[in-house]
Parts: C-alpha cells; structure tokens; sequence
C-alpha cells in the first residue's frame, strides 16, 4: 500500500493519456447528467479495487448487491431441488421447536433466526462447507440461535433421530437430548466451537483462522484446505468483541475467512439501526479494516428495477431509506410499499407500474436469493489476500408468516397457531395434512427420494456431513524427566516461581518430542515475566517474517520476529489471547494436532476480565495452561487498586473442569505442570490448568520425599512443628498457599521462639480442589448411607487432632472459607478482601493481617478460643508484636 500511495505522488508519465481520461469523464458529466458520472466513477473505483490497483479504500458504496447481474457465475446445483431441500430443513426447525414447547411450556428456542438465515447455511452445506473425512476440512462457526436449523438438516441427513428432535433442549440424558445452542461440552461428537455468547464467534474465528496460518507457517500441518466461516448476527455485530480483530484479520490477509453476516436489520427487542444502514455501516467499517466486502442486498426480481433505473433515482432510494423503514416494508403490503418506497418519486411509481402489489411483496431480499448467495460464496472463496465479510440482507422471521416475519416480537416467538402453521406449511409446499398439523410433525421423505440422495450426495462430495467434532490425535508422550529435573533440587539463590516458569517453559520447548507443541501466548508482557529470552530462541511468530533490522540486533536478546517463530505476542488483547489460547487448545480435535498453550498473562486481567471466553474455553473443550502472572493481592505491590489481584482464584473456581493451583515453590510448580501435561495430553482429559505465579524472590527448598500426590490433590504438609526450648505450650497447624506460605514459615518461628507453640507447616497447593474432592466425598456420603462413609482428603490431611488451623494466602478469606464445613472447628482464614493499593510489600501484608505477626496471633487466638491459652496471653502478644488492635479494617478499604 505504501509504494502505491508513493506511485501516486510520482510526475504524470502521460499527462496526453490522463487528460483523455478527464475529458470523457467531463462529458459524461455534461452530457449526461451526475448519476451517470456518479456511475461510472463507482464503476472504476469498483474495477480498481477487484484487480487490487491498491487505491485507498472507498468505505462505502451505493446500497446495491457488489456482484452485478452480469458478473454471477452460472449455478452449478439444481436450483428446484435445493430449494425442496431449503424447505424441508425450514420446515423440521419449526417443528422441533413448536414440539418441544408445546410438550414443556416455557423451554424456549428460536423460529426466527434460522428462518432469516435458511439460505446462507444451505448454500454453504451443499455447495462450500468442506467435511472431515479426509482431514480438518473447514471450521464453521454457527449462530447459536440457529442451533435447530441444524439439527433439522442432521435429521433429514439421518444423523439425529425423530427422539433426539423432541429432546431439544432436554440436554439432561447424555446422547439423548439437544443442546439449546452449540455447546460441545454437551455434544461432543456434533458442535466444535461454541457461539452462542455473543462477540465470542467472530473473535474466535478470526483467530482460528490465524491459527490455521500459524500451524502451516510453522510446519506442524498443511491446514490450506481449510477455510473458516463465521455466520453472525447483525445485531451481535455491536459487541466489542465482534469488531476488535477485524483489522488483525485485515492485516494479516485471512484470505481462509469468510464471515457471513445475516443482516435482517433486527436484533432481540427491535431494529439494529432504525434510523441508519447497518449494512452501509458493517460495509465501512469492515472496509476500513482491509476486508473484501461482498453486499448481497437484492434478489434477483429487483435486476430488471435496476438494469431500468438510468436515472438512478432507485438507488438513491434505496440508498436514502433507513433500516427502520425497510423493515415497516417487511411487514406492511404492496400497497404501501407502492405508496411510500415507489410513490414519493413519479420516476420511481413509472418503473413498477407493471407489478401488482401482490408482486411487490414478493422483491426478496437478497438473502433470500440462493443464487446471489452462490455468486457471493464463490468470489469469497476466491478472493485472494484479504478475509471476506458477506453483509446478507434477509427478513428476520421469513416465511414464518405475516404475524411473525420481520415483527418486533419475532426473535422470542416459539409458538405458531395452527392456522400459521397452515400457511407455512403450504407456503413450503409440503405434503402434511391438515389434521396432523396439531402435532406440527417432523417430515423426512424416505431414503432414495431425489432429495434425500441429492443431499447425501453433495455432502459426500464435499468430504462428510457437518456440523461434526473428531478428536484424531494421538495421545504424546510425556517430556522427558531432565526437563524439571533441577527444579526438584531447590535452590539457595533466591528466584520467584514466575522465573521459575520461565525457564521450565524453555526448558519444555527444548524437549525434542514435545518442544515444538508448546504455544507461548503473550499479551505484551514477556519482560515483565522473564520470557524474552524465547523472542531469541524460538522468535515471535509473524506471518510476513522479519521485515526490518529491529533496534536491538547487536544484543544477544533481540526481538526476533519469524514466519516460523513459535510465540504468539498478541501485543495488549487479553481478548485476542484468549481467542488465540482457544484455538490452539483445541487443534487436538479441529486438525488432529495436539498443542500445548501456556498463556501467560497478568492474573488481573483473566479471569476478571475475559471471564466468559475462559467459559467457553471450557465449553469447547480446550486443553491449556493459564498462567495467572503477577499473582496477590499484596505480592504485585507497587501496582494498586487496579493491577492487584486477590480474587482470580474465586472467580476461576467457578469452572468446572478447571483446576487451580496456587503454587509455592519450584518443584510444585513442576509437578503440576507434568501433571497437567499428562492428564490432558497423555490421558487426554479435557482440563483447563489455571496457575498462579508470582513476582516475590526466595530460596526455593528440594522437593520432600512423597509430595507429589499432595502437591497434585492440593495440600501436604511441608514442615513438621520444630522443637520448642522447654517443651511445647500449645500446637497448632499453619496452612498457606503461593508466596505467602513464606508468612506460615516465618510465623512458625515466631510462634516458637516467643509464644513456646509448635506449629506445623502445610502447603496449600490447591484450595479448589481440596473443596472439589470434599464435595465428592460428601455427595457420596449422602447417597450411600449405609455404607462406610469416607473422609475428604482436606480433613483427612487437617484432622480433628494437631491443634487449631490457621490458613492464609494472598487471596480473599472466602477461597479457603471454601473449606470450612471439612476443616476443625475453629479454623482462622486470612485473607485480602477489599481494593489492592501501592506500598511495601511488608507494609501490605501487615495492613490486609496476612503477615507472619497476624499468623501467629491468629494461632494464639485459635488456642485461645480452644480454651488452651488465656485470652490475656493473645492481648499480650498483640501488643508485643506491635499491631494496633483498633487498625482500619481492610474489608473498608
Ligand atoms: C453476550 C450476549 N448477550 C445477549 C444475548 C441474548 N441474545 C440472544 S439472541 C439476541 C439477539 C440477536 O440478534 P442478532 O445478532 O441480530 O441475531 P439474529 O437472531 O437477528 O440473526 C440476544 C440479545 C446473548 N446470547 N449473548
Ligand atoms: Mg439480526
């Protein structure tokens, strides 16, 4: 772009040539009249832009279909039997929908997206959409409220069957019900990604689509069969979401992407942009951002309106209208479309005089047109270096009958009367009688019809029936023992468990088996964690390589960019990363290669932040490493109320097959990431690791015998209580988790140096799964009365002997509250709720009382409140240890 804008600044070579040019435009202005001009510019700029003369984009054009009548290639299908098949699907996505509802009121679904959307689905399903049979094929994000036109093209397909129908939304029965929306956790063999979150299908699929290049540019899979679709909704356009890679997507020239948007101008409660275009919009914006943009607006009844239009006065028309009354058209007749869109202008009322208002109703919108649908698929898929948007203009509702079609109310409609279900019947043409249409019953017509084999045959041709999710890949052997060897040994230097990741991460992509499965993705904070040294190592991957000398290339530690590199660095897109993270995480089952995402971020900025794509993460099955950097409320001190987390760890436990870890130290952290390693890549469990690490240096002790299954199940004990000078006054146990088990250890000498109690020492690796494994055992226990009733690994590990417990963390009271009915009674929790703010971290910890003098005054407390120390004894020593027993309360704060 640059050396064409350059081009332009040059002298004129044959200012003869230009001036020729100048001179017939003159004329046809003069001549002519603007309009024609006006066409004519447009008509250039167009011819530009498709043999990519690079001129800047025009962000805008006339309100018409881009692919004019005369450029639409011949349609290969059988145009009649397509549209039988369009019916037959339409048709059993009501039913299902009006089955489920009228046996359980009030179980929801949807008419009226997929009645809008019909077309674009099955001119992808019988002419574009590559299968999986003989590879990854294409990956195609649904809306997720079309969910049953889907289901209703499996069932004529012979995929689902008339009992899976009726159990749409009846998702309790594993195998038996449908899953209200795309949700592979619930049907893992059918959906692949979920969409149903609005704004997460777009992002996603831009990033899958990078992802696809990624795997190729680095040689892991040939993916360039492979294209992504994403079908969206005009209204869910507006989320942040939907917009925020479309110019990464631009800028790396996804030419393997294609978003089809179904533009019915109508969202849940009304019109997207009543008083605008969203189509014009979309149009600029997707422009602006390098997009190929294909505007399927009119079906083919308005060509012959507008091969007559010399006038331009139907463009302008089309061109003036806002969305809103484009819509009252969608609903009001052909007399009043003849009164206001063909009135207003004698010209205009001139060009339709031949059609009855019955035919005026009958201008489809393009959308609806199969064959304008087929000539926008095609050059999508052709075009080259840039992704396509296809903007759809169809009528939310369409076909489903005047009470419903383009209404306000038509996106929650779930029932049809039975005299609507009449007129939907014949207006679909099928042979149902009428005293079966209380029943709205499926129809399928029987195996070796024309359209049955038809429809099995084009998907046969394309490589297999979609929507489908495989998972191929082979299980991958464990990296080898030497690469968290050293971490076992400790060291007397002091590090931080972030650097410790740091160099276990390299230490992994060194691995010759396994090394190069591994995804760094990191949202613009690699200095930060210690992780530069990979730019050099491994490089930042760049799908156009390295194409300048970057500043610091005499330094060992360059910013090495590559087509090759391994990195993804996302720059400062927590979203993005998220979207990359699941991409990678599931290659296992969309290309058969399993891949090993760590993504790396400020633990703030996850779970807080991109909290609902992490839920879809789990939703698609993801398999990853999150880890939350920067970890604590206390621990990232200098950072305030903003950057200090003291709550991922909650917020994070609220996904079920996540597992938290909090670790301490090295050899903790290594055995949950080999652990990690194996459950998801050997045995092939679908987990997501979120892990905690932190920024706080010190001397990382060896590994004690026999921890590995403590350290996995969440808690052990480190430290037995040390000898106290005169035998022990009181005993009691300290249990802490990250960084601040550092606190227990240091309270632990405080407790017996000056308060002659001995305190045992537990690390707390994992509050969530203490609670997940007692909530188990407690169910069990409930549910088998009469037999030996088991004991939760927490309390089995704390039980009721060994004095009181005291537990304490960088994190909120309320995570080990999570415990608190398996823990003895009497346990103290400290904790960091309330806003993070900037000071030392000694003075933090001593404001939130979660340093070692709290610790120990919680113990004595603890015994006090057991009856095993005077209550005066605490009093001393709180004021011993110096804390001012009327201190503001950090709840406050
Ligand atoms: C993040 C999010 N917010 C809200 C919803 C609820 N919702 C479901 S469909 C819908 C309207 C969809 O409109 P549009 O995107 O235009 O799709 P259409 O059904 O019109 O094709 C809304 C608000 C949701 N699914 N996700
Ligand atoms: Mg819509």
């Amino acid at each position: 772009m640059c050396s064409d804008e350059f081009k332009q600044q040059l002298p004129d070579v044959d200012p003869s040539e230009t001036q020729d040019w100048i001179e017939s435009f003159d004329q046809v202005l003069d001549e002519e009249g603007p309009e024609r001009a006006r066409f004519i510019a447009y008509k250039l700029l167009k011819r530009a832009r498709q043999r990519h003369v690079g001129l800047p984009p025009l962000t805008q054009t006339r309100y018409i279909n881009t692919i004019s009548p005369e450029q639409e290639p011949h349609f290969p299908g059988d145009e009649a039997i397509e549209r039988r098949i369009r019916r037959l699907v339409r048709w059993n996505a009501v039913a299902m929908v009006l089955r489920a509802n009228s046996a359980y009121p009030g179980i929801g679904g949807h008419l009226s997206t997929y009645a809008s959307s019909a077309s674009l689905y099955e001119v992808g399903f019988n002419h574009f959409f590559r299968g999986k049979d003989d590879g990854s094929g294409d990956q195609v994000f649904y809306q997720g409220h079309a969910a049953p036109g889907m289901y209703a093209r499996a069932f004529l397909e012979g995929r689902l069957t008339e009992d899976q129908l009726d159990h749409f939304r009846r998702e309790v029965e594993p195998g038996r019900g449908l899953s209200s929306y795309p949700h592979p956790r619930l049907m893992p063999d059918f959906w692949e990604f979920p969409t149903v979150s609005m704004g997460l299908g777009p992002i996603s699929a831009i990033y899958q689509a990078r992802f696809n290049r990624y795997l190729e540019h680095r040689g892991i899979a040939d993916t360039s069969g492979s294209r992504v679709w994403a079908f969206l909704g005009d209204g869910e356009m507006d989320e942040p979401e939907s917009l925020s890679a479309l110019g990464m997507a631009g800028r790396e020239q996804l030419d393997n992407l294609t978003f089809v948007v179904n533009c019915n101008l109508q969202r849940l409660d009304g019109p997207v942009r009543g008083n605008g275009k969203v189509i014009q919009e979309l149009e600029g914006l997707f422009r602006g951002a390098g997009w190929n943009v294909i505007k399927v607006i009119w079906g083919r009844e308005w060509d012959e309106l507008l091969a007559r239009d010399v006038e331009g006065v139907l463009v302008n028309k089309m061109n003036e209208t806002v969305d809103g009354e484009f819509q009252k058209y969608s609903v009001a007749g052909g007399a009043y479309i003849r009164e206001h869109f063909f009135g207003p202008d004698p010209r205009l009322g001139r060009l339709v005089e031949h059609l009855s208002d019955d035919d005026l109703t009958r201008l489809r919108r393009g959308g609806h047109d199969y064959r304008k649908l087929y000539a926008a698929y095609k050059a999508a898929t052709e075009f080259t270096g840039a992704p396509t948007v296809i903007l759809a203009k169809t009528i939310k509702g369409w076909t489903l009958g005047p009470g419903v079609e383009g209404r306000n109310i038509t996106h929650q409609a779930k029932k049809l009367s039975e005299a609507e279900l009449r007129i939907f019947r014949d207006r679909l043409e099928l042979p149902i009688p009428d005293e079966k249409l209380g029943d709205a019953p499926y129809f399928r017509p029987e195996p070796g019809s024309p359209e049955m084999d038809y429809l099995l045959e084009r998907r046969r041709a394309l490589g297999g029936q979609l929507p489908r999710r495989v998972v191929r890949a082979q299980p991958l052997p464990a990296p080898e023992a030497a690469t968290d060897a050293e971490f076992a040994a400790g060291s007397t230097a002091s590090v931080s468990t972030t650097m410790v990741f740091a160099k276990l991460l390299r230490n992994l992509m060194r691995d010759p088996g396994f090394g190069q499965r591994v995804v760094p993705i990191i949202p613009d904070e690699a200095r930060t964690f210690g992780m530069d040294p990979l730019f050099k190592e491994v490089g930042i991957y760049a799908s156009q390589g390295q194409r300048y000398e970057p500043v610091d290339s005499d330094l060992v530690l360059s910013y090495r960019e590559a087509r090759d590199g391994q990195v993804l660095e996302e720059g400062i897109n927590e979203a993005g990363s998220m979207a990359s993270f699941q991409a990678a995480a599931t290659s296992y089952a969309t290309h058969a290669q399993p891949m090993i995402p760590f993504y790396i971020f400020y633990s703030m900025f996850g779970f807080q932040r991109t909290g609902d794509q992490a839920w879809a993460f789990a939703d698609a099955r993801g398999r990853g490493f999150m880890m939350g950097a920067t970890a604590g409320r206390t621990t990232l001190n200098g950072e305030g109320l903003q950057h200090e987390d003291g709550h991922s760890h909650l917020l994070a436990s609220t996904i079920g097959p996540l597992r938290a870890y909090d670790p301490a130290f090295a050899y903790e952290l290594a055995t949950i990431v080999r652990d990690g390693i194996e459950r998801m890549y050997g045995r092939g469990e679908d987990l997501l690791y979120y892990v905690t690490l932190y920024n706080e240096n010190h001397p990382m002790p060896p590994k004690p015998e026999g921890v590995d299954e403590g350290i996995v199940r969440g808690l052990y004990r480190f430290l037995e209580a040390p000898e106290v000078a005169g035998g022990a006054k009181g005993r009691v146990r300290l249990v802490g988790s990250g960084t601040i088990l550092q606190q227990a250890l240091t309270a632990r000498d405080l407790l017996a140096e000056r308060f002659g109690i001995g305190a045992e020492v537990y690390s707390a690796t994992s509050w969530q799964l203490l609670r997940r494994d007692a909530l188990e055992v407690e169910r069990w226990n409930r549910l088998h009365p009469t037999e030996e009733q088991r004991v939760p690994y927490v309390t089995q590990v704390l039980g009721p002997d060994g004095g009181p417990v005291v537990l304490v963390s960088d994190w909120v009271k309320a995570l080990p509250d999570l415990l608190g009915r398996w823990l003895p009674p009497g346990y103290v929790a400290l904790g960091t709720e309330g806003f993070g703010r900037s000071d030392t971290r000694e003075a933090l910890r001593a404001l939130f009382e979660i340093d070692a003098p709290h610790v120990a005054v919680a113990a004595l407390s603890a015994l006090s409140a057991a009856g095993d120390l005077p209550a005066a004894a605490v009093a001393e020593a709180i004021s011993a240890l110096g804390i001012d027993p009327e201190k503001l309360d950090p709840l406050d704060l």
